[in-house]
């Protein structure tokens, strides 16, 4: 196999895990809401992970915009959420809210400005010595409240991503193929 033949081969791989498609197998389930979609990732990831999966996914590790968000996500998929697939009241969720950038600057991942919180009562605190930079939903409350916290636990996530910017592999990689078809007739024609 030449070079192109193998760059092309590792480009169609690359489309077809990229585009559309689930990293690592990871998505428990998938629900829409008020022109979002959310996923629930599985206890795999630290903070950093969930978010660079989030991306991975075409979305972010979510941004909780007012209290019908909260409601809804922690309704579903909280401790007691409708979902069969909820976490239980004994795990975290991470989302995207972090002060990673400026100690108590709160920010989204997604790069929207919101001014929602739904801290717990004496957080976030900053704690654990070295501080605390990234926020989930806390087990500790059981009531879907907020923590700030270390990155490195692995836990639950919650990425939001636009309804509008979902790409179904199967097309795109129809797609790819055909212009890579057209490439290939065009190359092989002009020799
Ligand atoms: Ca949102
Ligand atoms: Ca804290």
């Amino acid at each position: 196999m030449n070079s192109i033949k193998k760059g092309l081969l590792k480009l169609v791989i690359v489309m077809s895990l990229g585009v559309g498609s689930f990293a690592n197998g990871a998505v428990i389930e998938s629900v829409t809401w008020n022109g979002s979609e959310y996923l629930l990732l599985t206890k795999t990831n630290d903070w950093f992970d969930a978010e660079l999966e989030a991306v991975s996914l075409g979305g972010h590790l979510v941004t909780i915009n007012d209290q019908d968000e909260q409601d809804f996500l922690w309704g579903y998929w909280g401790g007691n959420g409708s979902s069969t697939n909820n976490v239980g009241f004994s795990e975290n969720i991470w989302i995207g809210l972090n002060d990673i950038d400026a100690e108590g600057v709160w920010v989204w991942t997604s790069g929207e400005t919101s001014t929602y919180t739904n801290w717990a009562s004496s957080e976030p605190n900053n704690g654990h010595g070295t501080g605390e930079h990234v926020v989930h939903i806390w087990h500790n409350r059981n009531d879907g409240t907020w923590n700030d916290i270390n990155s490195d636990l692995i836990s639950y996530a919650i990425v939001e991503r636009s309804i509008q910017v979902q790409v179904s592999a199967p097309s795109s990689i129809i797609v790819f193929m055909a212009i890579i078809g057209a490439l290939f007739i065009r190359r092989t024609s002009t020799r």
